[in-house]
């Protein structure tokens, strides 16, 4: 497969991408919160629960791993991306080393970890990723993100994406404006046309091929501390028309995250968008939260039920497959939990 067909079997219509690349630091968080213990084996045991789940097969076109991961055999018998690519789907990676604080700024960010990436890219290649994910991350304030921030996220995302088409792979483009504060949608609509704006003012420089990528970008949603709350259709009407305004055509796939949305939220809204979906972007679901919260609740209660983990994933991959065909709705979301 040449890039541009492993960008569109990642974003196929009626599926999209498990967000499974939490670093150990992150998913410390989410084990903390269902009081699990982090360790390796637990890690492993809640991934393969996941990727070994019928919805895989049906509503999973990738899934992003970290670093650990990508190198675990599970107990089932295959490895890891042996196990996912069972279900037709493409194992990816999480290649950045994180988002470190920006000299000389307030309090922003700069993702790190180009050093060394072309040799690793030959590694994560061999263990059998097609596709690869970098997240920078902008802050919104009176002042913020700033243009250093913009600037300095934008030339790290164009060099990691050249990079890995270099080495055969298809990058995912995640440049996240956060929904923490008290902005309002318009102000989040501004801050995400700006950055954007500038990923591909600089993913042109740097030559990459945009048929070969896939962008995971934020919706366009009021902070969480927001007083005025949105509609979905208001959410699905600016995200759309900032994706059109600000992403070039020649993009295949786009794949939101769903940054602290709820579950029924992300789900809803991407339904939205797509249900007024007018362009040529196959426009899907990225998510980690939006897809594991409730899997995770019933890993928490009793990692030996399989069953019960397996089923709020599976419900949640085929809510979401179908929001990506906007054939979703409150009543299916019932039905096909009874
Ligand atoms: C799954 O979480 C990913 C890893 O985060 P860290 O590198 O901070 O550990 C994260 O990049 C994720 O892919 C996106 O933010 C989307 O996840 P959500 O939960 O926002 O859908």
């Amino acid at each position: 497969m040449n890039l541009n067909e492993i960008a569109k079997k990642m974003c196929a219509k009626g599926k999209g991408i498990l967000a499974a690349d939490e670093s150990t630091a992150t998913i410390a968080k989410r084990f903390k919160s269902i009081n699990v213990e982090n360790l390796e084996k637990n890690r492993l045991n809640f991934r393969q629960i996941l990727f070994n789940s019928s919805a895989m097969k049906d509503f999973i076109g990738g899934v992003i791993l970290f670093d650990e991961t990508i190198r675990q055999k599970t107990t089932l018998g295959p490895t890891v991306p042996e196990l996912i690519s069972m279900s037709n789907a493409i194992p990816g990676i999480k290649v950045d080393k994180g988002a470190k604080l920006l000299a000389g700024s307030n309090d922003e960010t700069v993702t790190e970890g180009l050093d060394g990436l072309r040799e690793r890219l030959k590694e994560y290649y061999k263990f059998g990723a097609r596709f690869t994910k970098w997240r920078a991350v902008y802050k919104i304030t009176d002042k913020l993100p700033s243009s250093q921030s913009i600037k300095s996220n934008a030339h790290a995302l164009a060099r990691y994406a050249a990079l890995v088409q270099e080495a055969k792979m298809v990058p995912i483009v995640e440049p996240e404006v956060l929904m923490d504060g008290s902005h309002n949608i318009n102000k989040c609509y501004e801050a995400t046309a700006n950055v954007l704006h500038e990923c591909y003012n600089e993913l042109e420089i740097h030559k990459v091929d945009l048929k070969g990528t896939v962008l995971k970008p934020n919706m366009i949603i009021p902070g969480s501390e927001c007083k005025d709350k949105s509609s979905s259709e208001e959410i699905a009407k600016k995200t759309l028309e900032c994706l059109k305004k600000n992403v070039p055509k020649s993009v295949p796939g786009i794949a939101f995250l769903s940054g602290g949305q709820s579950e029924i939220e992300a789900s809803k809204n991407l339904n939205e968008i797509n249900k007024i979906n007018d362009t040529n972007f196959l426009i899907t679901f990225s998510y980690g939260r939006g897809l594991q919260a409730s899997a995770l609740k019933e890993f928490g209660k009793n990692q030996s039920n399989i069953e019960n983990i397996q089923k709020a994933f599976n419900h949640r991959a085929k809510m979401n497959g179908l929001s990506s065909k906007g054939e979703w709705s409150e009543d299916l979301e019932k039905e096909s939990l009874a």
